[in-house]
């Protein structure tokens, strides 16, 4: 990749915005941890939701969500369309999971994170809250290598012999879910290992950038579609590969797709498309997981640990945190 080492006027905004958005996800990830473990989803994800928009609020930027709680009739926070901010910085499109895999985080099981991304205006894609086909590899590779239209087989093949590996060498990930049954299936005939996770697909896209850390090369699969845009967003900042196509299967779906933009209901995106321009991604683990420590709660202070990406350099950053005034004062 080559960099350009010149700062422009707007990127030096987005290298202190980098940073701020550290405390966006902490606070939210806090705000959810508290909840960890008390078998209440909705209460968790409301916590996380009212922490993150009280601190979006606080940023010097005109934000504006674009994938976000939903649509505001279902959504009283961080719907789509919600302006976020205090209107005193660059203009830019956000995409949030305040609470990525609250059932994670109700049964205190690993792999819950408060993610969001930001980037320009227009360089997000505008996805409603519906299924996605997706398929993702990890840096390395020519482009190419997978296809969301190729067979599991012709997929793991292609990227077996692009590793240097046998076809059952090859990690893949999965969520385990009933309309995966044939897919499953079917790789589980080319010999390969298949991780079952059952929530949380953006951490378990991210996977597939360090696969001699996480043991996960391939992700296959139908997921939510706004977990698919951050994961996009993300890979993007890594190197990898990425593809997915929004599940359109009702009338109702389309009409709502295509007043958000998608006019052909049967594209299929490239990671780019999904997210582009300059992009940075932030993730605070709730509960401990794969990729990130979970918040952990201490007599004087919380830890926390966050990832942070940025597509314009590739830079990925791992925060540790120490929280003395949130355990002082209990602000979330
Ligand atoms: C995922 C996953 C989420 O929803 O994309 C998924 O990342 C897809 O929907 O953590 P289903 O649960 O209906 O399969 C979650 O599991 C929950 O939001």
């Amino acid at each position: 990749m080559s960099v350009d080492l010149r700062i422009s006027p707007d990127q030096i905004i987005e290298r202190y915005l980098s940073m701020e958005l550290v405390r966006v996800t902490e606070r939210a990830a806090v705000a959810a941890a508290r909840l960890r473990g008390h078998g209440n989803e909705k209460a968790a994800d409301q916590a996380a939701v009212d922490a993150m928009r009280r601190e979006l609020n606080r940023l010097p930027i005109d934000g504006e969500i674009v994938i976000g709680e939903g649509e505001r009739d279902e959504a009283p926070m961080l719907f789509i369309g919600e302006k976020v901010g205090n209107k005193q910085g660059p203009k830019v499109h956000i995409a949030v999971d305040p609470l990525e895999g609250t059932t994670l985080c109700a049964k205190d099981m690993p792999g819950s994170i408060a993610v969001m991304a930001m980037a320009g205006a227009g360089s997000l894609l505008y996805a409603p809250d519906v299924y996605m086909d997706k398929i993702a590899c990890g840096p390395g590779y020519a482009k190419g290598v997978i296809d969301l239209d190729a067979s599991p087989a012709d997929n793991i093949n292609a990227l077996a012999k692009a590793k240097g590996v046998k076809p059952n060498e090859i990690s893949t990930l999965i969520m385990d879910r009933p309309r995966h049954a044939k897919l499953i299936e079917e790789v589980r005939k080319t010999g390969c290992s298949i991780r079952l996770i059952t929530d949380g697909d953006v951490a378990g896209v991210i996977f597939c950038t360090q696969p001699e850390k996480t043991g996960i090369d391939l992700y296959l699969g139908i997921g939510g579609a706004p977990e698919g845009v951050l994961a996009a967003a993300a890979l993007r900042c890594v190197g990898g590969q990425m593809q997915g196509r929004l599940i359109l299967d009702t009338e109702e779906k389309r009409v709502r797709a295509h007043g958000m933009g998608v006019l052909d209901p049967n594209k299929k995106y490239d990671m780019s498309e999904m997210a582009s321009g300059d992009v940075i991604v932030c993730a605070t683990g709730v509960t401990d997981g794969g990729m990130l420590s979970g918040v952990r709660f201490g007599k004087d202070f919380i830890e926390t640990e966050t990832l942070v990406y940025r597509s314009i350099t590739g830079t990925v950053r791992r925060i540790y945190g120490e929280h003395r005034e949130f355990s002082k004062f209990q602000l979330d």
